[in-house]
């Protein structure tokens, strides 16, 4: 068998004090975080869009395979194409597609079919899942556990861009396909998230929400 090519982990112990003063200065920070729709069209030089997806990539994955390609746009005649093909398939899942259970959910969010965060925010960054992969001998071969690397990849880069005092958006038209078309992405890669990045707009909004308490979320067996 061959042996793994192992390296020394790079780790400094740290006094509790600031292992407890980092957790919570992180959860304040967290707790700051909040998804809106309200866009600045104000620039966003591409470095910082870089480093964002450079934090994604980080994230660990199934057999290391970094299944992730993140697609970045600010051009805005593409923009206009994404946000022209995300409306008139949002139209038909709000109109039509979406069952009242849904609706009853989305309702205190105001979310509706039209998406102007596609041409306001500066960039528009596109998560694309690579479902299969090309082995060395040629073959084509599985990703595995491809949906959650990329979910995790995705809560890194939403991280980011908040700790670098941007906002973005996590939006899911539905279904994504046209993404792939537009983007001329292969076909064993899809679309998964579609996240507008930039400055918020003056007197942006959000809903009024409230988070789940610890007690709500976690089970401790102690
Ligand atoms: N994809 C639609 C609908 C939508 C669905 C969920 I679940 C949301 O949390 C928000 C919206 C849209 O983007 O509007």
């Amino acid at each position: 068998m061959p042996q793994p090519h192992m390296v020394p982990l790079s780790w400094t112990e740290r006094p509790m004090e600031d292992m407890r003063a980092e957790g919570r200065a992180l959860l304040a920070d967290l707790q700051q975080r909040r998804t809106t729709r309200h866009f600045s069209t104000r620039p966003v030089p591409r470095d910082l869009i870089e480093t964002a997806i450079q934090c994604a990539g980080t994230a660990p994955s199934g057999a290391h395979l970094q299944p992730w390609t993140w697609v970045a746009i600010s051009n805005p005649d593409l923009k206009a194409k994404i946000r022209a093909a995300a409306e008139a398939e949002e139209r038909r899942t709000y109109e039509e597609r979406m069952p009242e259970a849904w609706r009853e959910v989305l309702e205190p969010l105001g979310t509706d079919a039209v998406k102007p965060h596609l041409t306001d925010a500066p960039w528009v960054v596109v998560l694309f899942r690579q479902n299969r992969r090309t082995r060395s001998n040629g073959e084509e071969a599985p990703t595995y556990y491809a949906v959650e690397s990329c979910g995790i990849a995705a809560g890194l880069f939403i991280t980011a861009v908040h700790k670098m005092g941007l906002v973005t958006l996590t939006h899911t038209p539905s279904p994504m396909g046209f993404l792939r078309d537009l983007l001329q992405r292969p076909e064993h890669e899809s679309a998964m998230l579609v996240l507008p990045v930039g400055y918020p707009a003056e007197g942006a909004q959000v809903p009024n929400l409230e988070r789940k308490a610890l007690d709500d979320i976690a089970v401790v067996f102690d």
